[in-house]
């Protein structure tokens, strides 16, 4: 930590030009701090001149959200790195190219992802991006199915294991999405209206805490593969012809279960917030209609493309046996809805909300969506043995909100 120095907008120009011989001589710079995530520094450094930009990427020693009472791993970039080549390699693509890491600095520098929008910003428009079901459900599979005993080497997959062991982050995700949302107090951050419905509707309910009890321990225990780890619709960048994956600091090996629920999740969420927020009647059933049609194909091309690759890739003599990988790909899927309840619940009354949900601006609309998603979530969880398709989400959706 010696010579660690938080970046701003002014030290990190000099700071790139020190490190790296990306911009010429006669660069003229803009540069802004453009994070808008709950850990880090993201600085978008642009040559207006010759029209290049690059991103550095800074962990603070703390949670940026929180200030400096709530420390965290300051290495997070290393893992973070590592896992962007990996996935860059398995996927062709679908992650931004990074330059490199500084373990000095603790930062990170990388591809400016320039013609693409940060899809809830993208969603929260309406916009609709046609290939994104097919190139997601590429990523969650190759990074997924790759990167588990079922293909990988076993010695090779178990020295994986230890290099991602990232236990600080992880701790974040088992107390802020699996036990303080299902609890009073703590990090909890709820309006007044959800205060008696969450201690009736999700604390009390034992059935409940049983069934997240389970996935939480799925969560700690299952190392089955390599996870992005917080694949929410902030961590990817889209436009109509293209998807790239980012943030993965959370990575470690975990259950798969994991990235396919949050990202179902945040669908869902944007499906709540359009009935709440678009008043134009052809808009918001066009766009329910688009986010219909995208979690159905999510779920079933990630489900489809997994059964195809088994074949081709999948080197365990017991998983090739008959009907194990259709029992295997729909565990995963039974799981998956369980972590969408988790992780919609822990958006609506735990510490890290989501702006679909909270910029809803009438005050009786946001409450009811904030009670519905609390209520789908609920079903999720409690009925996830019987959703292994696209088509069972949209059933639940159509039939509790
Ligand atoms: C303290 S970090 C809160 C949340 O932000 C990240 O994006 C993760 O989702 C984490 O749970
Ligand atoms: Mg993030």
């Amino acid at each position: 930590m010696e010579t660690y120095y938080e970046l701003n907008v002014e030290s990190v120009v000099k700071y790139v030009k020190e490190k790296m011989d990306f911009f010429s001589e006669d660069a003229v710079f803009e540069c802004t701090e453009i994070g808008d995530g709950n850990l880090n520094l993201v600085f978008r450094i642009l040559d207006v001149k010759n029209d290049k930009s690059i991103i550095v990427k800074q962990a603070l020693p703390y949670v940026r959200a929180a200030g400096e009472d709530w420390p965290l791993d300051i290495n997070r970039g290393e893992i973070e790195t590592r896992i962007l080549k990996i996935e860059y390699d398995l996927t062709e693509g679908l992650v931004p190219e990074v330059f490199f890491f500084d373990p000095e600095m603790f930062c990170m520098v990388m591809e400016d992802l320039r013609g693409y929008i940060i899809m809830r910003y993208g969603l929260l428009e309406a916009e609709q991006y046609p290939k994104f079901a097919d190139q997601i459900s590429d990523f969650l599979v190759k990074t997924l199915l790759l990167t588990s005993d079922l293909v990988m080497d076993k010695k090779d997959k178990k020295e994986s294991v230890k290099s991602f062991i990232n236990p600080e982050l992880c701790e974040i995700t088992e107390d802020l999405v699996y036990t303080e949302p299902f609890n009073v107090g703590a990090r909890n951050n709820m309006e007044e209206f959800l205060v008696d419905f969450h201690y009736e509707e999700i604390v009390q309910d034992k059935e409940l805490s049983l069934e997240v009890a389970k996935l939480k321990v799925d969560f700690m225990t299952n190392a089955q593969s390599l996870l992005h780890g917080d694949l929410h619709t902030g961590s990817i960048f889209v436009n109509e012809d293209s998807t790239k994956v980012i943030d993965p600091e959370f990575a470690f090996y975990g259950p798969m279960a994991y990235d396919i629920g949050a990202l179902i999740a945040n669908l869902i969420m944007n499906y709540i917030s359009t009935q709440a927020i678009i008043e134009d009647d052809h808009v918001r059933s066009t766009h329910s209609d688009y986010l219909n049609k995208m979690i159905i194909d999510t779920v079933n091309l990630f489900k489809s493309k997994s059964l195809a690759l088994w074949d081709e890739v999948v080197t365990d003599e017991m998983a090739k046996k008959e009907g194990f990988k259709e029992w295997f790909i729909d565990d995963v899927l039974v799981n998956a809805a369980g972590v969408a309840g988790c992780e919609m619940i822990r958006r609506t009354v735990g510490f890290a909300h989501v702006k679909d949900i909270d910029s809803i601006p009438d005050d009786a609309k946001r409450e009811k969506a904030k009670k519905d998603n609390l209520t789908l979530a609920k079903v999720l969880i409690k009925n996830r043995s019987q959703i292994t398709t696209g088509e069972n989400y949209i059933n639940m959706m159509n039939e509790w909100l």
